[in-house]
């Protein structure tokens, strides 16, 4: 695997701004046995699929003061034996477990409150742990007929957890409790990522670190569905139904699925919700979805003032037919911040479930509104809710309102460049400079070591970089991936160098396994000539919060002593360009039919990052090194280093170098800006490379060859391409599928941005290739309509076709779908009969 930085290019970097959701996969968890406390008592329960073991005699590991404590117990309730014993305090008590590990953990009290355990007006009470107040001036209420489990979901440190239980000041006071579950949460529940923030003015910065705090759970709701039990959930969940919460019951109707909920890796887990969560939804009550319906349903659920909550929302498209390519939806909360649901582009897969937290500050009404609603973008006209948690962030404060100016900047931008051996390049950059000199370009917070010492200044610039970003550098990085120096070095047997699979101007990549038995792939960046520490961070922020089957997975990272390291999951099959060359001219690595299968996954990438829910982001460094293979060829495109988000509203970053010579939009040095059709253009040159399996800058060549991209289309143009195709192919690609290729290349490498097709045009071009390489079509006949159907033409909605559709739409303006047989149950004179009786409507 390699992760190559062509030496000669310009780059440059600035930090990403919005996520909305990040994914883990599922290690391999399961319940933990400990600790599951029965409080009060001297037996062993086992309930809930667990052993709740006696207080008095849990052994070491569980102790508590036994001074001003006394059990109760009362065998006539009806209720879970569970809730037949308590131990109460009568003075400031605890309990203390042993912890083993650094990690986040679930705890839970339990409380049922019997008669004889006294008046229970007298029982108010605080409880704390691990420092935190979790509960303060508590009191059960009377007569509750079912117990009040109050959950915690924390992080806390290995050793000794005292849960601290303080009955209020006045005499006869006490506090009690039931029962206690201590155990470790899954790594996936709840990440210490930076989270959207809902303020109460809307919008606002994200919110970092949510586990710096407890979150004491005050909702936890099945929308849709019925009550999941402690007996049934995951993790001993209590899960109820929405009904309750439901503003308008007459605009939402229950959604109920049947077959397999599937937890693809990159979604969420069964411990983030159960199947019973996510089998079952409220949707839009209308009949038939593509009508122009146009309301929302609306929640509403009871919240602390002024606090801000982790809110979870779980959806899973159980209401899409076919694929939910086309289904988008809108979320609001609070009706003061909205957002775009897509489905597909958190997970392209139906019945496959994610989630979405938002850390909301609620507001002085004691109440929460979520809402969904149908989006205009959608072809069907429907919205729908799966699960709902609310979680209080304990002990942390929402600003006060009219705190307006609280955005403080956070965008900067390193400029950087690695000078490669071409004039050409070097005139290039010259050029590059001058302007950006010109420019005085004032926003440039931060310079990457490397244009320091192409400038020949000082070489201490690291530390600019570090003190450069507000507050701590890593504060928004997801510390939950953090992997220990010691875990890298058992993994690359201390960077053995038997292990080393590649190496350039960033540093070197290792193979390597994890304590766990995960292949990983290790790229160590070497100080001084490492990748900037603001790349870095940039691609751990990238990936940490983007999973996507066609994108490479971020699997942690170590930054312990100046170690700038990423850990990846590994690709068995290497980059793209490896399979590409020096295979030998009768037997070709790859057919013209995998190649187009390559090409095309690598597409379903680029278009996830385009238009998926995190935000526009742009790769600005596709290139054929950088789109790896599994062990099943399955290509995902890699290197994130370089990207950002595409806000439109920070103009000041819009100055910017970056690409690799070769692949660069050459729009790039008339408007020096980067966007989504750079990387198309970019990837126009890739499909080249894997046309014509020959390098995209070949100094070594006559001049009119030197330059891939010119060359190739110097032969679409003359339309003879077959001339330069890859020997191995020759004859062997229908011409259909190559002119229709050729005429996509052409399109993706046009001068001007605007000229060039969206990712998604090219998606389908390329499965249009595919499909045209599997028929035996004669080439006369539908000469024009080939050009005709590429894209852009309006066409009418047409699902009658039976497998995989993509969406034709240019600029936001939707014009229906057009489906094409990606498994050849049709032929193409069928596809095409379908399109012309179309066209003629
Ligand atoms: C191994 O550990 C890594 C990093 O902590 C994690 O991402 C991965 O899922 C684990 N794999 C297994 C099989 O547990
Ligand atoms: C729990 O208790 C049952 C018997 O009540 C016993 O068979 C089982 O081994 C116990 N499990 C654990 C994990 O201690
Ligand atoms: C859920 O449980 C509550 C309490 O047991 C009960 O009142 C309610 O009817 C149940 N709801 C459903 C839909 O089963
Ligand atoms: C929440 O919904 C209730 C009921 O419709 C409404 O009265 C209230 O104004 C809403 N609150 C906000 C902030 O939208
Ligand atoms: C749905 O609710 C949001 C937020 O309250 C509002 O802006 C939007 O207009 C509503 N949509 C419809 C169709 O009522
Ligand atoms: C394509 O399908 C049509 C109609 O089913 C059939 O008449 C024609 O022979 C098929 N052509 C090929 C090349 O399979
Ligand atoms: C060319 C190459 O490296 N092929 C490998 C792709 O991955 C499979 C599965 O690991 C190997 O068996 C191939 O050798």
């Amino acid at each position: 695997m390699e992760f190559l930085r062509s030496q000669k290019k310009i780059l440059c970097i600035s930090f990403l701004l919005h996520f909305s959701s990040l994914f883990f996969p599922s290690a391999s968890y399961t319940l933990p046995d400990y600790y599951f406390i029965n409080c009060g008592s001297t037996s062993t329960l086992r309930t809930y699929r667990r052993n709740f073991t006696g207080d008095q005699n849990s052994g070491n590991n569980v102790l508590f003061s036994r001074d001003g404590s006394s059990s109760a117990s009362d065998q006539t309730l009806p209720a879970d034996q569970l809730y037949q014993t308590a131990r109460i305090f009568t003075k400031s008590s605890f309990y203390e477990l042993d912890l083993d590990q650094d990690a986040t953990y679930v705890l839970r009290l339990h409380f049922f409150p019997f008669p004889s355990l006294g008046n229970l007006a007298n029982a108010r009470f605080h409880v704390s742990a691990s420092k935190f107040s979790l509960l303060s001036n508590f009191n059960v209420q009377n007569g509750g007929a079912f117990p009040l489990v109050e959950e915690f979901l924390m992080r806390i440190a290995a050793g000794k957890l005292k849960i601290q239980f303080k009955p209020d000041g006045e005499e006869r006071s006490f506090a009690f409790v039931n029962a206690i579950e201590v155990f470790l949460a899954p790594p996936e529940l709840v990440q210490d990522a930076a989270l959207p923030r809902v303020t109460r003015q809307g919008s606002g910065e994200n919110y970092n670190g949510v586990l710096d705090f407890p979150l004491r759970v005050v909702h936890r709701i099945n929308v849709g569905g019925g009550n999941v039990t402690r007996e049934t959930d995951t993790l001993l969940r209590y899960w109820v139904p929405d009904d309750v919460y439901l503003l308008f019951p007459n605009t939402a109707k229950n959604k109920i699925y049947s077959d397999e909920i599937k937890y693809p890796s990159g979604g969420a887990t069964r411990f983030n919700a159960p199947d019973s969560v996510y089998n079952t939804a409220k949707e839009m009550n209308i009949n038939g979805r593509s009508t122009s319906n146009n309301f929302n349903i609306s929640w509403r659920f009871e919240v602390r003032k002024g606090v801000p909550h982790l809110v979870r929302l779980h959806f899973c498209d159980i209401v899409s037919q076919t694929t939910n390519e086309f289904f988008r939806f809108n979320l609001y909360i609070y009706g003061r911040f909205s957002s775009e649901v897509y489905p597909w582009g958190f997970i392209s897969q139906l019945a496959a479930p994610f989630y979405i937290d938002f850390v909301v500050d609620s507001d002085d009404s004691g109440f929460m509104n979520v809402s969904v609603g149908p989006n205009s973008q959608s072809q069907f006209k429907t919205a729908i809710l799966n699960g709902v948690e609310i979680m209080e962030v304990l002990g942390d404060k929402a600003p006060d309102s009219g705190d307006g100016d609280a955005s403080r900047k956070r965008v900067f931008i390193v400029v950087g460049s690695c000078l490669g051996g071409l004039v050409l390049v070097a005139l290039v950059f010259a050029c590059v400079f001058l302007r950006l000199k010109k420019r005085k370009l004032k926003t440039v917070e931060a310079l990457d070591w490397r244009l320091v010492r192409f400038q020949g200044g000082s070489s201490d610039s690291r530390t600019t970089v570090r003190t450069s970003v507000t507050g701590s550098p890593f504060a928004d990085l997801n510390l939950g991936l953090r992997i220990p120096l010691s875990g890298i070095l058992f993994a690359t047997k201390q960077f053995d160098p038997k292990l080393m699979i590649g190496q350039g101007g960033f540093g070197k990549v290792y193979k390597g396994t994890l304590r766990n038995g995960t292949k990983v792939a290790i790229k160590r960046s070497e100080a001084g000539h490492g990748q900037g520490l603001a790349e870095f961070h940039t691609e751990i922020k990238v990936l940490s919060k983007i999973r996507h089957q066609h994108l490479v997975s971020l699997i942690g990272y170590c930054d312990e002593r100046d170690e700038m390291i990423l850990v990846y999951e590994f690709m068995e099959n290497g980059t793209l360009r490896e399979h590409l060359y020096g295979g030998d001219e009768t037997a070709c690595q790859f057919s013209w039919d995998e190649r187009l299968q390559i090409c095309s996954d690598a597409a379903k990438g680029i278009h996830y990052l385009h238009t998926g829910s995190s935000g526009t982001i742009i790769h600005r460094d596709i290139k054929s090194t950088n789109i790896l293979l599994d062990d099943k060829y399955v290509a995902k495109v890699a290197d994130f280093g370089l990207s950002r988000s595409g806000h439109r509203d920070q103009t000041h970053v819009s100055t910017e170098v970056k690409g690799s010579f070769g692949y660069l939009d050459p729009e790039y040095f008339r408007c020096l800006q980067l966007t989504q059709k750079s990387d198309v253009y970019s990837f126009g040159v890739v499909l080249l490379e894997v046309l014509c399996a020959r390098l995209a800058v070949d100094p070594g060549l006559p001049r009119e060859q030197v330059n891939l991209a010119d060359w190739g289309l110097l032969w679409q143009r003359k339309g003879q391409l077959e001339n330069i195709v890859d020997p191995c192919l020759v004859g062997k690609i229908n011409p259909n599928s190559l002119r229709k290729f050729g005429e996509t290349v052409e399109k993706c490498l046009q001068e001007c941005g605007a000229d060039r097709p969206n990712m998604v045009d090219v998606l389908w071009d390329l499965e249009y290739c595919r499909k045209l390489q599997h028929s035996t079509v004669p080439q006369q006949p539908y000469e024009d309509t080939t050009t005709e159907v590429s894209w852009g033409l309006p066409m009418p909605a047409l699902q009658r076709l039976p497998s995989q559709s993509l969406s034709v739409d240019e600029d936001d303006s939707i014009h229906g779908s057009f489906t094409v047989a990606g498994s050849s149950q049709l032929n193409a004179s069928e596809v095409f009969s379908q399109l012309s009786m179309d066209e003629a409507r």
